[in-house]
């Protein structure tokens, strides 16, 4: 497209996450005709415009026998963030807070681990809410989940 002063602006709006880059030919051409030619590479700059999503997006489902020891591993879960650096950083968390006194998930690993004793003749199963944040906006994910 011609333009007389050399600024190369967007037509636009860009995803980072579609297209990271663009190579571009820039022609520089005088009234008589005679032109020069300049590769132009652009690099689109991340922002946090992406929450984590879980992997799957359904629920997870768990079990774990009732006479398993405290600090028993029980299950992963794992979200993805499109984008890169801090703003894909993920911290996961679990809801309500008084399942907590049984259950702990780690904030880094996503790893649920058993924080006391079950009984299965006082309660069958748990349904829990876990949440991943990035570390940008704190825009985050939920994700429900069973263990029986
Ligand atoms: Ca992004
Ligand atoms: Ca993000």
């Amino acid at each position: 497209m011609l333009d007389i002063t050399g600024v190369i602006v967007t037509k636009r709006s860009l995803d980072r996450e579609a297209v990271p880059e663009y190579h571009l030919t820039v022609v520089a051409q005088d009234s008589g005709g005679l032109q020069c030619h300049m590769a132009v590479h652009i690099r689109l700059t991340d922002v946090n415009d992406n929450a984590p999503q879980f992997v799957p997006h359904s629920h997870y489902t768990g079990s774990v026998v009732e006479d398993a020891s405290v600090g028993t591993p029980i299950l992963r879960v794992a979200a993805k963030d499109p984008d890169i650096g801090v703003s894909r950083r993920i911290r996961y968390s679990m809801e309500p807070p008084h399942v907590g006194l049984l259950f702990t998930i780690d904030a880094v690993s996503g790893v649920i681990t058993l924080l006391q004793s079950l009984d299965r003749e006082q309660q069958a199963s748990y349904n829990l809410t876990v949440s991943a944040s990035d570390q940008v906006s704190q825009s985050h994910t939920r994700n429900s989940l069973n263990l029986n």
